[in-house]
């Protein structure tokens, strides 16, 4: 901390939180950009950071209809990791991951990175087999991956139930030591003072309604704070990938899910890795304040709706106390959900498309929140450079009419 911050935090602790300099702007939108980035969660507020910073690109506007930070990058469970089986995927999260390791001092902003490990259960053999499977594909892509056995599991996680008569024994785990969890508004909240201070205009309440074109080429989008012409559209909207897609006649392989959470009240520290269990479909972690952090799979209809249905969470919640006997007495605080936009191959979508000018990033359904810096990074390149960096050049919009599919559904750790 420099001395400019010690005399910022002392002022601010005396000032009854009054007059607090905010930490970005809230300017009017301008009538033109350089470059518009759609959506104002964490991976828009990356790409402009990126843009800005490694790109040079000086006129740049995030455009957000609510508030940043309130679409699934507020909502999610925070897992950050790596172990992904194929190639291409285990490239790009690795390189995400290696950013949220310098992350809080590039923003000089802590967003709590905590590598505290990820372990994922085996409950029978064909899961046990699967997770060697990945392990050895991590490890030849040069990423940390161990197989531990029932009692490492147990030395590791003293509250979890692994005996042999369990209604879910667990016959191992795999953990990836360098994953664990990250604060999510801090991340939001790094990157847009970041951009802003490079001069990227955050525009928030202004929705997009339409996107413009001529002759196949974008020209910029009508608001509901106006018109705004653009060079270059990013659209970065999750759970409305299709909805802008519709907007550009444009039609995505995506479909929309609610995706549930939910905390506990909080308890004194019991738990200090992330457990998962892709087999029961319920993961958990402890967050700082002691609330557990709990997760389900994906509700199976097709919805807008950031609400999910009670047997989902009914069942996660039963899982959950299988594998945890302590957890039974504990009170629920508060669910939530966010709208997931999921590919057929799990993977998401980080392309140019058929209208110039224009790129989408979307389809990180369960697990985009990990990708966080990464996606920012390399959909910044793709958008200044028009081509796909080469960590992204897999993820193209061709890959569903070539066929060369990224199928990712056994790493993704949350049903769907
Ligand atoms: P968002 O944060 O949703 O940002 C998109 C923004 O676009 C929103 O703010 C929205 O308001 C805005 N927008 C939409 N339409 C328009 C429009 N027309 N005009 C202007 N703005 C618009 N991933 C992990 O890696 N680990 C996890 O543990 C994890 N857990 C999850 C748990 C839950 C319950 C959920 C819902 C998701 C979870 N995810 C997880 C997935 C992760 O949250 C997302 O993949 C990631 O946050 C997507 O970030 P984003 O910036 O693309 O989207
Ligand atoms: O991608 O690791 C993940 C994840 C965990 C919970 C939701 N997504």
């Amino acid at each position: 901390m420099n001395r400019y911050s010690i005399f910022t935090l002392a002022r601010n602790a005396l000032s009854h939180h009054e007059h607090w300099q905010r930490a970005w702007r809230s300017p009017e939108p301008q009538r033109r950009y350089d470059v518009v980035i759609v959506g104002g969660g964490g991976h828009g507020l990356a790409t402009a950071y990126y843009l800005a910073k490694e790109h040079g690109v000086r006129s740049i506007a995030v455009l957000e209809r609510g508030l940043i930070g309130l679409g699934n990058s507020g909502r999610n469970t925070t897992i950050v990791r790596s172990n992904y089986l194929w190639d291409e995927s285990a490239h790009l999260y690795e390189h995400s991951l290696k950013l949220w390791e310098g992350l809080s001092r590039r923003l000089n902003f802590n967003v709590m990175f905590s590598q505290r490990g990820v372990l994922n259960l085996a409950h029978n053999l064909h899961d046990l087999r699967e997770l060697r499977r990945r392990v050895n594909a991590n490890r030849l892509n040069a990423i940390d991956s161990d197989i531990l056995t029932t009692q490492e599991v147990q030395r590791m996680v003293p509250a979890l139930n692994c005996a042999a008569d369990a209604r879910y024994p667990v016959l191992g785990a795999s953990l990836q030591r360098r994953g664990g969890t990250a604060r999510h508004d801090a991340v939001v909240w790094g990157f847009a003072r970041a951009a802003d201070a490079l001069g990227v205009d955050i525009i928030q309440n202004c929705e997009v309604t339409a996107i413009r074109q001529r002759d196949r080429r974008v020209t910029g989008v009508e608001t509901t704070r106006g018109s705004i012409a653009a060079d270059k559209l990013g659209v970065v909207v999750a759970g409305h990938a299709s909805v802008l897609a519709q907007m550009a006649e444009i039609r995505l392989p995506i479909e929309s899910h609610p995706l549930q959470a939910l905390v506990s009240e909080p308890i004194k520290p019991v738990l200090d890795t992330v457990v998962m269990s892709n087999a029961v479909h319920v993961y958990v972690s402890q967050s700082d304040k002691g609330e557990l952090v709990i997760g389900a799979g994906i509700d199976a209809y097709n919805s807008y709706s950031q609400r999910g249905s009670f047997p989902v969470v009914e069942a996660s919640v039963s899982a959950l106390v299988e594998l945890f006997p302590s957890f039974r007495r504990l009170k629920m605080l508060r669910q939530w959900a966010g709208i997931v936009d999921v590919c057929p191959d799990a993977s998401p979508i980080i392309s140019k498309t058929p209208v110039r000018g224009l790129y989408f990033n979307c389809g990180w359904g369960t697990g985009g929140f990990k990708a966080t810096p990464g996606s920012g990074h390399v959909f910044a390149h793709t958008i200044a450079r028009d081509e796909p960096h080469a960590l992204n050049a897999a993820f193209a919009l061709e890959r569903f009419t070539t066929g060369a599919l990224v199928d990712e559904h056994g790493a993704a750790a949350v049903a769907h």
